[in-house]
């Protein structure tokens, strides 16, 4: 689906807005620093495009931002995306296999919208999208608890929550949204009741950590792809929080019991393998939650480049 394989768009935002703890906005720059970008371009060949910035969009955040909907922060947040959305477009309307560095789940909203655009309009064919999280991030503005918009991205980009202003996601159109069936979840352990019964009603593919326990994430695999469909363009969208707490210390919401490294990185190997993949996503790496003097945030961020490089072809021997 690509016409250019070799060629990688890098979308590097640290945007923390969709969320309440400062610092995942310092994930790319760190990601970056730990040598990520250099790798990528040196031992696997890339040749990379649009890496010379890492965007905060700080201009994009009005002073006064009250809830919409009960949604936190909703105008930074909607402009934010949107922006995001025409970055990954244009990357992906060349041809180009897209990476996008978080920041929060929210950047998905953009990332998502960019890639299903593109991919309509380059090839007329809808993508499917691996939702890689120990959260289903399925709320509606009206089911969220929390009010914080990471927790909705897949509502909004499914066409479950749907909103006409066009500062409150009004923006997102159908050539933006994707498919309930083309969706598929791997890591859950983490849903509320409201996203359960919205996961249930609407027929969406998850496998828990219950479901990789019980049948070993190659299986897991297997079953996750045919659900998918064979010869389908897939944007894989990884939050770290997936890993266990023991991996990935440092993001916003650790929760206990999750992938090993090994099984994730297991993932993003497998999507490399399809030679459908379109568009990566790594988000919520938080490098200023460090437990233990930072060793926890150094350890979060070489995941983060772990499961990036696999799910780019690192280990293909
Ligand atoms: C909860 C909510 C969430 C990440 C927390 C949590 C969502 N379901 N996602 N941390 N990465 O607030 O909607
Ligand atoms: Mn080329
Ligand atoms: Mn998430
Ligand atoms: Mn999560």
């Amino acid at each position: 689906f690509l016409a250019h394989p070799e060629d990688l768009g890098i979308v590097a935002v640290g945007f923390s807005g969709g969320q309440g703890k400062p610092g995942v906005d310092a994930a790319p720059t760190a990601l970056i620093e730990s040598g990520l970008l250099d790798q990528l371009r040196d031992e696997l060949g890339y040749n990379l495009h649009g890496h010379d910035a890492v965007h905060n969009y700080t201009d994009l955040v009005p002073a006064q931002d009250p809830p919409h909907r009960g949604m936190k922060n909703p105008r930074a947040v909607s402009a934010v995306t949107r922006k995001i959305a025409d970055q990954v477009y244009a990357q992906a309307r060349e041809g180009r296999l897209v990476l996008t560095l978080g920041g929060d789940h929210s950047v998905a909203i953009g990332t998502i919208a960019g890639s299903a655009k593109a991919i309509r309009e380059r090839l007329g064919r809808e993508i499917a999208v691996i939702w890689v999280d120990a959260h289903a991030d399925i709320n509606t503005p009206e089911t969220s608890g929390s009010g914080n918009i990471h927790g909705m991205p897949v509502s909004f980009l499914t066409g479950l929550a749907r909103e006409e202003k066009e500062e409150f996601f009004g923006w997102l159109k159908d050539e933006h949204r994707i498919s309930v069936k083309k969706l598929v979840y791997i890591g859950l352990r983490d849903v509320d009741a409201g996203e359960k019964r919205i996961l249930r009603e609407n027929g969406i593919k998850a496998f828990s950590m219950f479901d990789i326990d019980k049948h070993g994430i190659g299986r897991v695999m297997e079953m996750a792809l045919a659900h998918i469909g064979s010869d389908t363009p897939i944007h894989l969208s990884f939050d770290v929080d997936a890993l266990d707490p023991m991996w990935a210390p440092s993001t916003g919401t650790p929760v206990r019991g999750g992938l090993t490294l090994r099984e994730g990185d297991y993932i993003c190997e497998v999507v490399h393998q399809t030679g459908s993949l379109i568009a990566v996503d790594l988000v919520e790496v938080n490098p200023r939650l460090a437990p233990e003097n930072d060793i926890g945030a150094h350890e979060t961020v070489r995941a983060g480049c772990s499961l990036v490089r696999c799910a780019l072809g690192e280990s293909l021997l």
